[in-house]
């Protein structure tokens, strides 16, 4: 697979008015944008730093995976995402060496990109995220 840069660090937060403040106050960094993503059941917040965001993820359901990791593990990093050319052959890449994928097809994510996630017990822990910007090519 052909990885390209980290797209975004996802961070799961209670409260996303709050940890802006902190992001740009403290960092110095600027939201650009707020998006609610319903069919996550989330609220986000975007931040650029070089060519990488910054996601802040606050559910907006306690049935929401947000939630759920928020009351087992706090807040903190919730996953990050990795650029990739070709999101469906990284997809069959991944599978084909034995990965866990949540995802077997991309679907629509934040800002317009296709993404698909593999599963924390087989990546060593981390939530992992890969996405395609096919507005790029
Ligand atoms: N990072 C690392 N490990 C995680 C995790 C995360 N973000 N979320 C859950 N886990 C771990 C749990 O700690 C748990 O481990 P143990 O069995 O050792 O306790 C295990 O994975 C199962 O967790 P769970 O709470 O039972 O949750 P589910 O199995 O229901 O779901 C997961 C876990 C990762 C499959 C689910 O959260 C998922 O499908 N995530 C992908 C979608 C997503 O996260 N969307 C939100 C962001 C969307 C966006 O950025 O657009």
């Amino acid at each position: 697979m052909k990885t390209t840069h980290i797209e975004h660090i996802g961070i799961a937060v209670s409260n996303l008015q709050e940890s802006i403040k902190y992001y740009e106050d403290i960092l110095g960094l600027k939201c650009y944008k707020t998006e609610e993503v319903p069919d996550q059941k989330i609220r986000t917040a975007f931040l650029m730093i070089g060519e990488t965001k910054i996601e802040l993820l606050e559910p907006t359901d306690p049935e929401s995976t947000v939630a759920k990791f928020i009351e087992k593990r706090g807040e903190g990093i919730h996953h990050i995402a990795f650029a990739v050319d070709d999101l469906v052959s990284g997809l069959k890449d991944a599978e084909s060496k034995g990965v866990k994928l949540i995802d077997t097809v991309p679907r629509k994510g934040a800002e317009g990109l296709q993404i698909a996630f593999l599963h924390p017990k087989s990546t060593y822990g981390v939530l992992t995220e890969l996405c395609e910007d096919q507005a790029k090519k």
